[in-house]
């Protein structure tokens, strides 16, 4: 027998089975929320990403609890950027750019401190972590591959930033053919506006790219 919980979420309530489904939590990285990180160099008020830290954390931990699939990712490059096309490294001013010294180490690069995920995120064994070098997750990582071989059918998604690394994994996982759930103040973007209208977008014109829910709903369906 194999019970289907169902999640309350917009546009629709969505049932998934516990074995099927994944928890992806994207990005939540020192460098995008901690002060002195590549946000923060940006010129980025990095507190507004804070709000997402708890609301992620419970999701987690629910997850944990009801044998959910939990996948981390990270976004980055290797040290000689060869994985970092010129069109990235470009942008920034100069002492902003991917590779560049900052308070944290190299600015994105696999294996500084400012690259590594938050302390109260951190994976646990036997999750996994993916890393990746553009905005999407799927994009040159070993993603799709993963999932196909538990055969998870449902994401739920969350992490920073809401319409950029949440939003094109989502629109990759969406194409894909996985039913993505965004969990809304697990979310979180540096311009609460674009976080708004960006989980806006995912559930429009009937879930156009999926489902939204928040972290209480979430929660409950899983527990
Ligand atoms: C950004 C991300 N915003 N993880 N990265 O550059 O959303």
């Amino acid at each position: 027998l194999i019970i289907m919980p169902i999640v309350d979420a917009e546009p629709s309530l969505l049932s998934f089975e516990i074995g099927a489904t994944a928890l992806v939590i994207i990005d939540m990285q020192r460098d995008f929320l901690e002060p002195g990180g590549f946000g923060e160099t940006l010129g980025n008020d990095v507190s507004l990403l804070a709000k997402a830290i708890r609301p992620a954390q419970d999701l987690l931990e629910a997850a944990r609890a009801s044998g959910l699939f939990v996948i981390h990712t990270r976004e980055g490059h290797k040290p000689d950027l060869s994985d970092a096309p010129p069109a990235k490294l470009e942008r920034g001013e100069p002492t902003a750019r991917i590779g560049a010294p900052g308070p944290m180490g190299r600015i994105l690069i696999r294996g500084e401190p400012g690259h590594d995920i938050i302390p109260r995120l951190q994976p646990r064994e036997g999750e996994l972590v993916i890393d990746k070098p553009g905005k999407g997750a799927f994009y040159a990582t070993g993603l799709g591959d993963a999932l196909q071989a538990r055969g998870i059918t449902t994401l739920f998604v969350c992490g920073v930033t809401t319409e950029v690394c949440v939003h094109t994994t989502v629109r990759e996982a969406n194409d894909r053919g996985y039913r993505c759930v965004v969990v809304s103040d697990a979310c979180g973007s540096y311009i609460p506006e674009f976080h708004d209208v960006g989980l806006a977008m995912i559930k429009a014109q009937g879930g156009i790219f999926g489902w939204v829910t928040d972290s209480g709903r979430a929660i409950a369906s899983m527990t």
